[in-house]
């Protein structure tokens, strides 16, 4: 039988995690962290599908994409979290379980970071834990769809 599908979305400027601002985002990479995500999303009997981009539209198409398919969200919409209102919109037609996930703690740093557009349409936030982050948003959603 089929794994159930937990789908992580990465938005923009993810893709250079580890070439800048260690002291904020450490130095893993962005496969470091799509790697522990997958490792434990396997261990707990899905299979993780990763999708990152720089643009608002494509991660709203992959979250479209997600209806009726993915078991689960993990997003870490970088800097469109404050934002990415069509993000929201697109969140809030998914069923499923969806968890913000950030590497920093938005709450510790610029104000402007403090809001989240999308905390209104997801069922919980893990910020601030760095790459643990990643297994912690996969066993949150692991538990929040019973398994
Ligand atoms: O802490 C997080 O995970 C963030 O979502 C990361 C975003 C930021 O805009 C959010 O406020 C919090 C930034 C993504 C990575 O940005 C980089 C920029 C230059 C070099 C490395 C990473």
């Amino acid at each position: 039988m089929n794994k159930p599908i937990i789908l992580l979305l990465s938005g923009p400027n993810l893709s250079l995690l580890g070439q800048r601002q260690p002291e904020i985002y450490g130095t893993a990479t962005l496969d470091d962290h799509v790697e522990r995500a997958r490792k434990r999303a396997e261990a707990l009997g899905f299979t993780l599908e990763h999708f990152q981009s720089e643009h608002e539209g494509y991660l709203v198409e992959e979250i479209h994409k997600a209806r009726g398919r993915a078991a689960g969200i993990v997003i870490n919409a970088g800097a469109l979290t404050h934002y990415g209102w069509s993000l929201h919109d697109a969140l809030a037609a998914y069923d499923g379980p969806v968890i913000e996930l950030h590497i920093s703690n938005p709450e510790k740093r610029e104000p402007w970071r403090r809001q989240s557009v999308l905390a209104p349409v997801v069922d919980g936030t893990v910020a601030g834990f760095g790459s643990i982050g990643y297994e912690l948003s996969i066993d949150a959603i692991s538990r929040l769809l019973g398994k």
